[in-house]
């Protein structure tokens, strides 16, 4: 196993999130990544390198031009708003929903904030853009040291991804690094890519970029969205549209489940991506499938995540592991490195 380690994560430093009208502490730390770097270290588990050279084609190639120039410039525009913002994050307050116009980009920052966003919950901050576009070229040179022959990479960075669409962020995500990671793939020639996402919460950004595509699949096992976030998309109905009908599949499982009904959902997974052919395979691994995960709800214990690398090295696919969710920090890097050993052995 290949580490590709974005060695710039902590530059996204979120203070605060919105959560039942207060700004709580953070959930998505640079203590996550530590944890899991010190715990790839401590077991010698492969080598570990810096991603390499890198362009923002690649992240063009998933993202619309308006948002990434907007994440560019978001933090100095904030700061020119007043002076004092250099202290505090950056939170959208407005939403263009149903009946508003989204081809509009107006004046006000805190307008484009809004646009370009569907949460509270995902502080923009000083370093995001830094941090979010060195996560790209980690994702990005993970995807081609596959393509180099390499059997299974992983890219370790923060902020996570699978939340941001083509022109939104949202869920603590930026820029969707396993879609980068995908679409690399695919422009380097591999036929047909499969994303199977395995992060508690439904990867709704991976989905909406993929949706009507048929050369990249999309599987996503996760909380059900009728209580779950993020709530608005993740239903076991979103089967892919025009040419990508047939391509999207998701097995929402309900809130409390444990790992045997995890396990099954997984063994359907799989036989998805198989029917497929897929040429690679980019999971998306989130770890707040964990029982003691402080924001989500099933109950995968720490040496299930051996089972679960097991289960994906059985594809037998050429793999890159993205690096997703889970909160709880003490305990996510040994279940991020279980499932990376569990598909080495
Ligand atoms: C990448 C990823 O896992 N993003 C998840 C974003 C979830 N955002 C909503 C969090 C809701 C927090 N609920 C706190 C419950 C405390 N008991
Ligand atoms: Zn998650």
């Amino acid at each position: 196993m290949l580490t590709l380690y974005n060695d710039q994560h902590a530059l996204h430093h979120g203070k605060t999130e919105m959560f039942r009208g207060e700004l709580v502490p953070c959930f998505e730390v640079p203590a996550r990544a530590d944890y899991v770097l010190q715990e790839l270290k401590r077991r010698g588990l492969g080598t570990i390198e810096a991603p390499g050279a890198f362009d923002d084609a690649a992240i063009t190639r998933v993202h619309a031009p308006r948002y990434i120039e907007f994440l560019r410039l978001a933090w100095a525009e904030w700061v020119a708003l007043d002076p004092a913002n250099a202290q505090r994050d950056a939170l959208p307050s407005y939403w263009p929903i149903r009946g508003f116009r989204s081809d509009v980009l107006p004046a006000s920052f805190a307008a484009r904030m809004g646009l370009f966003s569907f949460d509270a919950g995902t502080p923009l901050t000083a370093g995001t853009w830094a941090a979010a576009r060195a996560g790209a070229a980690c994702a990005f040179t993970a995807a081609r040291r596959l393509l180099q022959g390499e059997r299974a990479t992983f890219a370790l960075t923060r902020p996570p991804g699978h939340h941001a669409g083509a022109d939104f962020f949202g869920g603590y995500c930026f820029l969707n690094n396993a879609a980068i990671a995908a679409q690399t793939l695919r422009d380097a020639g591999v036929q047909r890519v499969a994303v199977l996402d395995i992060d508690y919460h439904h990867g709704n950004g991976t989905q909406a970029i993929f949706y009507e595509r048929a050369d990249v699949q999309f599987t996503s096992i996760h909380g059900d969205p009728h209580t779950e976030y993020p709530y608005y998309l993740g239903y076991a109905d979103e089967r892919g549209a025009g040419a990508g009908l047939g391509f999207n599949h998701n097995l929402p499982l309900a809130r409390g489940s444990d790992f045997s009904a995890w396990r099954a959902a997984l063994h359907t997974a799989l036989q998805g991506v198989a029917a497929v052919k897929p040429g690679a395979l980019v999971v998306s691994l989130g770890l707040d499938t964990f029982v003691g995960d402080p924001i989500s709800g099933f109950t995968l214990q720490s040496a299930d995540y051996l089972q679960v690398g097991a289960d994906l090295a059985r594809a037998g696919l050429p793999t890159v592991f993205v690096f997703e969710g889970g909160y709880a920090v003490a305990e996510v890097g040994v279940n991020a490195v279980n499932v990376l050993e569990g598909f080495a052995q």
